[in-house]
């Protein structure tokens, strides 16, 4: 029989082992994989790698801070997703005031169902505002939103008790609490001191917002999930210290997860530094921290402790950056990194040695895969999606602003050359880039109705 597509004698990494063999994909799905498969169409992939597509649990598409949006919109970031890997992004979704969560989601889903190139999904954001919509997260839960965004940090932050409700009301339905942990008090207190002395340039914004103080709030909300009895997952860790939080209540046999971003894993604190605009640019929080951190997050990955890669693609444009550089809290926060996660973690995890090819993998696609319930993507095997990647292990590839499909039209890695390269990218079966070349019109991408399993330490 022959399959719809088959991609041939390609070296197969998964979370577990890497083999070579062939994939035969039917319709949108793995159908076979194994020896001598024959297809209708047939891609060549001997001497690549061919991985499960990537998952990105963490973006915010045209997401509005302020007065300003992020620059991606759901094409433009979805098709800068495809040509790094991912096949699969969760982006967010907040209430309007007078709105309810199932309208929110169906609204945001009219912005995204018509624009996507690659499949997606919604985080529901619970804000103080919220706190008297908490009886329909069920309701959004049912809607396939099943994992629920907390702050604890900025405008939108929630207090202790406002997170023991929430904490609650996403307990009672089985879904998954995600939170951004840092300690705000302490962060305004820090900021009004620096401005009050006339400290005003990015240089001071990591100084504002101290690592100890990150994991402090990790710690906190960790200890509030116990209480209530949930799992939880802690987004984008900038330090050791929150890593150590997580590897200790996991130790202790908690569901407790925690993701780190490229921004932590390959830039340092004195991109801050950087002459004029250049060090508004990487503003983002929780901030880049110094090299010992970096070396931390590395270490926690390699061993375990850290059990995803997302990127939290937030960029805003030059001059949207620049115009706060009079007061370096005003400036909207956020990087891209959608398009260079995957090739970049396997240049410098995998080649230096840190991180096995199936680590890669696990951290990349699978584990993100089945943290946000999405039961059919993050693995190679018959039944799951045909979301592949084609990767050449050997292509360097030097990361420009203008090589990018990102639309901010900077890149904080300028100049970095990865070792390895994202060639083809197929979704549900479809070839949606490859050689450079997007092959998917807007709207193939489909939004993922997720349901929630029991996350494991
Ligand atoms: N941090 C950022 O820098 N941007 C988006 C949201 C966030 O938490
Ligand atoms: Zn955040
Ligand atoms: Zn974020």
């Amino acid at each position: 029989m022959d399959f719809d597509l088959v991609i041939k004698n390609g070296t197969i990494v998964t979370a577990v082992n890497t083999f070579t063999a062939d994939i035969g994909i039917n319709g949108e799905t793995i159908a076979a994989v194994g020896q001598g498969l024959a297809g209708a169409r047939v891609l060549e992939a001997a001497g690549k790698l061919v991985t499960p597509g990537a998952v990105d649990i963490h973006v915010h598409l045209q997401m509005p801070i302020g007065n300003v949006v992020s620059t991606d919109d759901f094409y433009t970031g979805t098709v800068a997703a495809a040509f790094g890997g991912t096949t699969t992004i969760i982006d967010f979704v907040e209430t309007q005031p007078d709105e309810t969560m199932a309208a929110a989601i169906a609204a945001r889903r009219a912005l995204a169902d018509p624009r996507v190139v690659v499949d997606y999904g919604l985080h529901m954001t619970i804000t103080p505002a919220d706190m008297g919509k908490l009886a329909q997260v069920p309701a959004a839960f049912a809607a396939g939103c099943t994992t629920f965004k907390l702050y604890m940090a900025y405008g939108h932050r929630l207090d202790d008790g406002q997170l023991l409700r929430a904490l609650t009301a996403v307990r009672h339905v089985g879904g998954l609490p995600v939170v951004h942990a840092e300690n705000w008090d302490v962060i305004l207190t820090l900021i009004a001191d620096n401005l009050a002395h006339g400290r005003t340039t990015p240089h001071w914004h990591p100084r504002s917002r101290p690592a100890l103080l990150e994991a402090e709030a990790t710690g906190r909300i960790i200890d509030l999930a116990v209480f209530v009895g949930v799992p939880i997952h802690i987004f984008h860790v900038s330090c050791g210290a929150a890593a150590a939080r997580i590897a200790a209540a996991r130790e202790r046999g908690w569901p407790v997860t925690g993701e780190t971003c490229p921004q932590y894993l390959f830039l340092t604190q004195d991109v801050y530094d950087r002459p004029g605009d250049e060090g508004a640019l990487p503003v983002c929080s929780p901030p880049i921290r110094e090299s010992r951190e970096q070396d931390a997050l590395w270490a926690a990955l390699s061993r375990g402790d850290l059990q995803l890669i997302t990127t939290d693609h937030c960029p805003f444009t030059r001059a949207e950056k620049a115009a706060n550089l009079a007061d370096y809290s005003r400036i909207p926060g956020g990087v891209p990194s959608i398009e260079m996660r995957f090739a970049a973690i396997y240049s410098q995890g995998v080649r230096s040695g840190l991180l096995t090819p199936s680590q890669w993998v696990d951290l990349c696609c699978t584990a993100p895969a089945r943290l946000a319930g999405l039961e059919k993507k993050g693995h190679i095997a018959p039944g799951y999606d045909a979301d592949l990647v084609i990767f050449d292990p050997d292509t360097p590839f030097t990361l420009t602003a203008q090589s990018l499909h990102e639309t901010a039209n900077w890149t904080p890695y300028e100049g970095l050359t990865l070792h390895g390269r994202v060639q083809t990218t197929i979704v549900r079966g479809q070839i949606v880039v490859t050689d450079g070349e997007l092959q998917a019109a807007a709207g193939y991408g489909r939004y993922c109705h997720r349901q929630q399993r029991k996350p494991q330490p």
